[in-house]
């Protein structure tokens, strides 16, 4: 009969091709993990980690803690990168589409939580988010979803007193110092830290006027921070010493680089990031630069915590606490080495 013929052969055609689509995330598993999950009497347990930039230290510090987590419970870790919608709707679809149970997330847009709790819904999936909490259309939170973030006002707040106590240091004429505030302000963490930052640069007495904020526009990386940098640098030619902030070590480092470029001494500049995953290659360099120190975040809580509260929600049902902020430590030339190996880091 040709009727179930054939739509016997539309279910093997849909078969095969759903095989064929998760075919490279199956592989990528393997590998992620040493191959736990496909052994016979591996845990049953697959979780996804989807991140914003798989080319940033931070993310690659935080996965490399997630595998840490699958490697001691046993259950299977499957990295995925998302830098848009697309990619991130797709990575949800695939994972479910290999069984997955959970799904922790770092968004390349925050306002598509809704989004993706209705697809997480409708596919069984539970969804943590990390780093940067979802937010509905309106820029509200959704506090449904567990989120595991930094304290961002309070590390932005330590970065500004850092800074000041440099300026002072240094002896710096205040009416010939310029900040330069590299900002993501449609993220709500990042937001928090460039504020924090500039609030407390202000406290200490700082010039407002000379506080200069750019946008910093995606992908947030190196050459992106370098091109908002420039700006500043252009339009302030009569600066003679530059302070630099942004929400991490990546905007930072845009602005060492951008004054190398137009040779501003090293000793003119006092830039101060936060994660320390990048900015530590700074403090290595047997030469100074504008890098001068960086608040070192936990990529293992948020990689490896994340993934462990995420495995307990699935096989003993225990939800995840509903927010938690981390904490972070100011890292210099001085103190990097031993900081970062206490956070089980490579420095
Ligand atoms: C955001 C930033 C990252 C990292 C993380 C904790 O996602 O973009 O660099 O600081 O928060």
């Amino acid at each position: 009969m040709p009727r179930p013929m054939l739509s016997g052969l539309t279910v093997t055609r849909r078969t095969v091709l759903a095989s064929l689509a998760a075919l490279p995330l199956i592989i990528a598993a393997g590998c992620n993990n040493g191959g736990a999950g496909s052994a016979a009497g591996a845990s049953d347990v697959k979780i996804g980690f989807i991140v914003k930039s798989a080319t940033e230290p931070w993310f690659q510090s935080e996965w490399q803690f997630a595998d840490e987590a699958a490697k001691k419970y046993g259950f299977t870790l499957v990295k995925l990168p998302a830098t848009d919608a697309d990619q991130l709707m797709s990575a949800l679809d695939n994972l479910a589409a290999q069984g997955a149970q959970g799904v922790i997330v770092c968004a390349p847009d925050t306002k598509l939580g809704p989004s993706i709790v209705a697809k997480c819904e409708e596919k069984n999936l539970k969804l943590m988010s990390v780093d940067d909490r979802l937010v509905d259309a309106g820029g509200k939170p959704l506090d449904k979803v567990p989120h595991l973030g930094i304290s961002a006002s309070e590390i932005g707040k330590s970065v500004g007193e850092a800074i000041a106590a440099e300026i002072k240091t240094r002896g710096w004429n205040a009416a010939e110092t310029g900040a330069a505030v590299l900002t993501v302000d449609e993220i709500e963490t990042c937001r928090l830290r460039t504020d924090g930052a500039a609030g407390a640069l202000e406290a200490s007495g700082f010039n407002k006027a000379n506080i200069y904020r750019t946008p910093w526009k995606a992908p947030n990386d190196i050459n992106t921070a370098v091109d908002a940098a420039n700006i500043v640098l252009t339009q302030h030619p009569n600066i003679k010493h530059w302070v630099a902030f942004s929400s991490n070590d990546d905007g930072v480092l845009g602005f060492v680089r951008a004054s190398e470029q137009r040779n501003i001494a090293a000793k003119d500049v006092i830039g101060i990031g936060i994660n320390g995953t990048s900015g530590k290659d700074d403090l290595k360099k047997a030469t100074l630069t504008g890098f001068h120190a960086s608040i070192l975040l936990s990529p293992k809580t948020h990689g490896f915590g994340t993934a462990e509260a995420m495995y307990k929600w699935i096989k003993e049902g225990t939800a995840p606490t509903a927010e938690t902020y981390t904490k972070g430590t100011l890292i210099d030339r001085k103190n990097f080495v031993e900081a970062l190996k206490a956070e089980g880091m490579t420095p």
